[in-house]
């Protein structure tokens, strides 16, 4: 078999059985980055054919925050479908995933399609709403290491997406404190401007990066701008609640 086919395989049944995988690049020294999207692709396209539908892409290591936790300095950027969608307020399993973490996030949903080099302004123009967000990442790698090429076939750790209430595009957002409670004590607090110092740099960067691979941000398309803050472990019978200053707040549990 295809040797990327065979990494695709080997990180997508890790996820659906989530039980660790050794990483890749430590192993196969040539695995490039171009390759490791063409991995990602091929096992994001193993969810598409059991049923899955595409929902959008979230941009990951937007923030220093984030790239000093993991040890890797790229943006880099991952496919959404619809079996990541955890509902707000709702319990999750623990037992659906290796080791997950949890991000505070912000989402956007665009309204027209955005791809290629576009102007922070051009890329508002096709936004209809944005909200406060977490994002639940859970590395199919062993101990959570990994490398860029690594990360990055592993669909840089996509696992759930919670989504708050979707409000006015049209407000500064640029600048919101951000303040991350598990079980109502804050463990994380920050800023939107730790996403590339302001989130629409994040939208601006995914329309590029997307087009890289010839494809699109569509319509409807939901695109998630990063951690804000580093991303601590999610354990049974947690509360985790994220509130974005002028946004709202979105929680979920982890059931007992
Ligand atoms: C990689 C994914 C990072 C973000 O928002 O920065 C990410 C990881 O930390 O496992 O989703
Ligand atoms: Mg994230």
């Amino acid at each position: 078999m295809d040797r990327l086919l065979r990494y695709a395989e080997t990180l997508d049944t890790a996820a659906r059985e989530a039980k660790a995988t050794a990483q890749v690049k430590p192993q196969d020294h040539a695995f490039t980055v171009a390759e490791a999207y063409q991995v990602q692709k091929l096992s994001v396209d193993r969810r598409l054919s059991r049923g899955e539908k595409r929902i959008g892409v979230k941009m990951g290591l937007t923030s220093r925050a984030k790239m000093q936790q993991v040890g890797v300095e790229e943006v880099a950027w991952g496919r959404l479908t619809d079996a990541m969608l955890v509902e707000e307020g709702s319990a999750l399993s623990r037992k659906r995933f290796v080791h997950p973490r949890v991000e505070p996030e912000i989402a956007f949903l665009m309204k027209a399609p955005l791809a290629g080099d576009v102007t922070p302004a051009a890329a508002m123009a096709a936004v209809e709403a944005i909200a406060p967000a977490m994002e639940i990442i859970d590395s199919r790698y062993e101990n959570f290491k990994f490398t860029l090429e690594d990360v990055i076939a592993d669909n840089t750790s996509s696992s759930g997406l919670v989504i708050g209430s979707w409000g006015d595009p049209r407000i500064d957002f640029s600048n919101l404190g951000v303040i991350l409670e598990i079980d109502g004590k804050v463990v994380e607090v920050g800023s939107s401007a730790a996403i590339l110092g302001n989130p629409v740099r994040s939208l601006v960067a995914a329309a590029r990066l997307v087009a890289e691979a010839g494809e699109r941000i569509e319509a409807g398309d939901l695109v998630m701008a990063g951690g804000i803050t580093a991303a601590p472990n999610l354990a049974p019978g947690q509360t985790v609640r994220s509130t974005v200053q002028n946004l709202g707040a979105v929680m979920f549990q982890v059931e007992a």
